[in-house]
């Protein structure tokens, strides 16, 4: 009896090596293991064995049941964990890579550079980090002008509190700009201004602008207005319209508002409506004597746009904010 369990251990075992399949288990299962089973009929057969050989045959046949038991369950593991097919597909096409597109602000600046630099402006830069100097005083705005309260500025904090503050317009670069250069010339500027407004669809608190200077002899309001209805035609296309509007700003005389005339689709009604883009109007003199030029020599117009505004107004964009939240579906349709 122990040499027939010894061979029905290896039996077993053997033909469990020799499964290759996850429904094979249960045939196995039903014919060795079930209440049918070859170990069944081997514990049947205790019965007939000799009464002193009965503690040694049933200690093996326990000893063999437990053995093809968890030779099973370790056959069972085995076999659901392997995949059905080869793991992975070499030859599967990978998924394409995203491509990547120029924001529709970078666009809107490199179109602006591109404009202006046909025009004959050179692109001059400045710090967004600036000093009163040059973000007020040399702009002809005095100190205790009410535009450089804390509530109209980003000042530094600590020891350098209201000698710092983020720019908050890129006039600060026609000051920079003259004073470096001689006139005459003529350059633009492009960069982030940063103001303390609650946010819109119109306004957010850190933006684009765009700055003109040109400085010359005999430069007029002829010149500024030529200038702009020329970016404005170049820009959006001929039918572009533009209208100057009396203003103030301090380091202008006279000054003026720049609107422009646009298709504003609002309940799929078309209506030309004049928007505002930004402020210009002749350099003035106070500005000239700041950086040590001549005003009795020297004329010259200056202009700066919002470029959000711009692209709002060429890619029909109704909300600033989109501009900032980076969600690739928005992107996606100026790429
Ligand atoms: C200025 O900043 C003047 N430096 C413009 C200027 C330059 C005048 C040279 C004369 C000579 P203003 O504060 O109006 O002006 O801003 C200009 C433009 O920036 C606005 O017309 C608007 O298009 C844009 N802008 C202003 N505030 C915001 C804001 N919070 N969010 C987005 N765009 C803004």
């Amino acid at each position: 009896m122990l040499s027939q369990l010894d061979a029905l251990e290896s039996e077993a075992l053997s033909e469990l090596a020799s499964l290759g399949e996850v429904a094979a288990l249960e045939l196995f299962r039903v014919r060795w293991i079930g209440s049918n089973g070859r170990l069944r009929d081997a514990m049947n057969e205790l019965k007939s064995v000799a009464k002193e050989l009965k503690p040694a045959v049933g200690k093996r046949l326990n000893e063999v049941k437990a053995a093809i038991e968890s030779a099973f369950e370790f056959k069972r593991v085995a076999l659901s964990a392997a995949p059905a097919g080869p793991a992975i597909d070499v030859t599967e096409p990978g998924l394409p890579a995203g491509e990547g597109a120029r924001h529709i602000l970078t666009k809107t600046i490199d179109e602006i550079v591109s404009v202006l630099g046909r025009m004959g402006f050179a692109v001059a830069d400045g710090p967004e980090l600036e000093d009163e100097w040059h973000n007020f005083n040399a702009l002809n705005i005095p100190d205790g002008h009410p535009a450089r309260g804390h509530h109209d500025n980003f000042f530094l904090g600590g020891e350098v509190a209201g000698k710092l503050l983020l720019r908050t317009q890129t006039s600060t670069v026609q000051i920079r700009a003259m004073e470096t250069m001689a006139p005459p010339l003529k350059i633009c500027a492009i960069g982030r201004v940063y103001r303390p407004d609650t946010h819109d669809a119109t306004h957010f608190s850190m933006f684009h602008q765009v700055e003109g200077l040109c400085v010359d002899r005999n430069v007029s309001m002829v010149d500024l207005k030529t200038t702009l209805v020329q970016f404005a035609h170049a820009f959006f296309g001929p039918e572009a319209e533009i209208r100057l509007r009396p203003s103030f700003f301090p380091f202008t005389e006279p000054s003026a508002e720049l609107d422009m005339k646009m298709k504003i689709i609002k309940n799929g009604v078309a209506e030309w409506k004049w928007i505002e883009l930004g402020g210009c109007g002749m350099v003035d003199p106070n500005v000239f004597k700041a950086v040590g030029i001549d005003p009795e020599v020297w004329t010259g117009f200056a202009f700066g746009l919002g470029i959000e505004r711009v692209a709002m107004r060429k890619y029909g964009i109704g909300d600033i904010r989109l501009l900032f939240e980076n969600d690739a579906r928005f992107l996606r349709q100026f790429a």
